[in-house]
């Protein structure tokens, strides 16, 4: 059982649409804190860091919003600090996915600190990786990862406690299927491990797990970033950039329940729920259901052998 601290950041300054500053609120009325609980964690809700409005303005340099994303960055950052170094779980509600750098620099330093090895599982229909050169949009949300790995604005980049925050081996990417042809160079010459749709639909998203979660040992820190267009647009409508093609509700809990089974979830974002697309809050309903079977809930009681996993 986990001492989990919900985390809000009502913000998309980061997007390309307005409407996931309205996730945290979907993920609460969507019953999170009471879901967790249920399965016997410590829930605590912090309520939401503060930052400034979306004033949706063109990109300068090629980033859109690059001072009202740092705000952002420095609150979800502090907040994150504060609960991991109450040995707490945090959880980010975004909110979009540029708040992933503040998050996971927070993760960083304190991996570091704590001398735990950091392993982070990015969970997208894209990379995430661009720069401002690269951009086709300029929104900073498909930029976090270029970020975290000390490409991008010094603001952004120096938000750990060193640059880069964290190194390619340190993250793996799963589910992507749409990815601009800046990135598509980037992802190479990173050598960032990355399991593609087709990846998954050729060898299969248990075996992709398995090779994504080889190297977690008792020291690793698993941080999940979970962008829920991720998900199929089937059934994760409620998104700002849905893209066809994705995992099924079924195969998207299978990552979540091969996490669980590691026993080492440290930290966790859920990003991109656009409440303003959404059907009747479904998307941040699956969003709950996720992190219900990312925390253990199952079908069936069972005994996870980690040492004779199935092959
Ligand atoms: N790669 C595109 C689209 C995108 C990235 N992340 C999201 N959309 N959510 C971009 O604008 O960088
Ligand atoms: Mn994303
Ligand atoms: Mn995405």
């Amino acid at each position: 059982m986990a001492q989990i601290s919900l985390i809000g950041a009502p913000t998309d300054v980061g997007a390309s649409l307005a409407g996931c500053r309205l996730g945290p609120g979907a993920l609460r009325v969507a019953r999170l804190a009471s879901g967790l609980r249920a399965l016997g964690n410590d829930v605590r809700d912090i309520g939401d860091v503060a930052g400034p409005p979306n004033p949706r303005r063109e990109p300068v340099d090629g980033y859109k919003h690059l001072p009202e994303v740092t705000a952002w960055n420095h609150a979800v950052r502090d907040a994150v600090a504060v609960e991991l170094a109450e040995g707490r779980l945090p959880i980010l509600l975004g909110g979009d996915h540029s708040l992933a750098i503040g998050s996971i620099s927070a993760v960083a330093a304190h991996c570091r600190a704590a001398g735990k090895k950091l392993l982070i599982i990015w969970v997208d229909a894209h990379a995430d990786i661009n720069t401002n050169e690269m951009t086709p949009s300029g929104n900073i949300h498909g930029m976090p990862v270029a970020c975290l790995l000390g490409h991008g604005p010094a603001e952004l980049t120096g938000m750990s406690d060193q640059v880069p925050a964290i190194t390619a081996d340190q993250i793996h990417q799963v589910g992507l299927r749409s990815v601009d042809p800046g990135e598509k160079r980037f992802l190479a010459e990173s050598g960032l491990a990355v399991y593609d749709m087709r990846f998954l639909d050729e060898v299969g998203t248990r075996r992709a797990m398995t090779r994504v979660l080889a190297s977690v040992d008792a020291a690793t820190h698993l941080h999940l970033s979970l962008d829920l267009d991720f998900v199929d647009p089937s059934v994760a409508p409620g998104v700002g950039t849905p893209v066809v093609g994705g995992p099924t509700y079924r195969e998207a809990h299978l990552v979540m329940e091969m996490i669980a089974d590691t026993g080492r979830l440290g930290s966790l974002d859920i990003v991109e729920v656009n409440t303003a697309l959404d059907v009747r809050n479904a998307t941040a309903e699956l969003a709950v259901d996720l992190v219900e079977s990312l925390f253990g809930k199952s079908t069936l009681l069972r005994v996870t052998d980690l040492a004779n996993p199935p092959r």
